[in-house]
């Protein structure tokens, strides 16, 4: 039985989904926040999912576990991202520290092998090379990256000193067609596309040239899932936990809306950047992903224009059927 904190999120939403396709519903257990994409969830695979669990809490994640005794996976997606963690610094550190490490002591002590946390392009800072390697100095400049950092490492110690399968990815923005992200810095990249539908324009909080690397919601999912049942053998060892660099493309608000006009060619952009640019000034342009590729067979499926494509397909399905845009 797998778990999954943040499961109500822009990623915890879809992997939950593609995790039941795979395991059954009643196998995936949820816990997160009540949002909108609770709807999709429900029409979708319908399973347990609990509200107004704490992660912070032991006794919270006990209560789950007297529930659903065979708990052997956990993917720990629930967090405070860049933006939201700029405004209240101390909350972030709190949710995302005090999350992780209780959620890797109520694993060590049940006995749960599998743990996958998530870590992020915001764990660079702005002295990384722009085309970021697998190893290199990490010197963050907003709490939601110290946090990354952190947590990278505090899983890596769980792996080594307890044996432990802790292992995570180095996400750059996600860009999803079922949620949308909760306060993060790359968010613009997938706001723009619900305005571009609904009003032809969009007012972006990133200057037009500041570049981020990317990844669809599918390979971002098939990244973690992959990982996460890597099995290693005498002569595939990975060399890595907590760390592993992924990504697929990178792009700029403006290529990426030349990229939305080929499909919607009266869209306009206009460029407002907010405190967010300096943020996203701080991470690298792109990230080098050779070691994952080499050691667990990483691989990105969408190009660039593949996402818009169907990101604008599943977009205007969606508005045709009159379904909830959930925005
Ligand atoms: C954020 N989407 O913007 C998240 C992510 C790569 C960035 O961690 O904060």
């Amino acid at each position: 039985t797998i778990l999954i904190t943040g499961a109500a999120g822009q990623i915890g939403i879809e992997l939950i989904i593609q995790l039941r396709k795979r395991y059954g519903n009643k196998n995936v257990i949820g816990i997160g926040r009540t949002t909108p994409p609770l709807a999709v969830l429900n029409q979708q695979c319908p399973g347990p999912f609990y509200l107004g669990v704490d992660v912070r809490k032991m006794n919270d994640l006990e209560g789950i576990l007297k529930k659903h005794k065979d708990i052997d996976t956990i993917y720990h997606l629930a967090a405070i991202l860049s933006g939201e963690g700029e405004k209240n610094p101390l909350q972030c550190w709190d949710v995302n520290m005090n999350g992780t490490l209780t959620v890797l002591e109520f694993a060590k002590k049940n006995g749960i092998s599998r743990v996958f946390i998530p870590s992020s392009i915001g764990a660079f800072g702005s002295d990384a090379p722009r085309q970021a390697p697998q190893d290199c100095a990490m010197h963050p400049s907003t709490m939601y990256g110290v946090t990354k950092v952190a947590g990278e490492l505090l899983g890596d110690y769980y792996a080594k000193k307890y044996g432990m399968r802790v292992r995570g990815v180095r996400l750059p923005g996600v860009i999803s067609s079922e949620a949308m992200p909760g306060g993060g810095t790359t968010d613009y990249a997938v706001e723009i596309f619900y305005e571009a539908l609904k009003n032809g324009k969009y007012e972006c909080y990133i200057d037009a040239d500041t570049a981020m690397p990317m990844v669809y919601m599918p390979d971002a999912i098939k990244a973690m899932i992959d990982l996460c049942e890597f099995e290693e053998t005498e002569n595939k060892k990975l060399t890595h936990y907590c760390d592993f660099n992924v990504t697929a493309f990178s792009f700029t608000p403006r290529q990426l809306a030349q990229k939305i006009q080929l499909f919607i060619p009266d869209f306009q952009i206009t460029y407002k950047p907010d405190f967010r640019q300096k943020i996203a000034e701080s991470w690298p342009d792109n990230m080098l992903d050779t070691v994952a590729r080499q050691e667990w067979e990483w691989k990105p499926s969408f190009t660039f224009e593949a996402m818009v494509q169907d990101m604008i397909e599943k977009l205007r399905d969606r508005k045709k059927k009159q379904e909830v845009i959930i925005l």
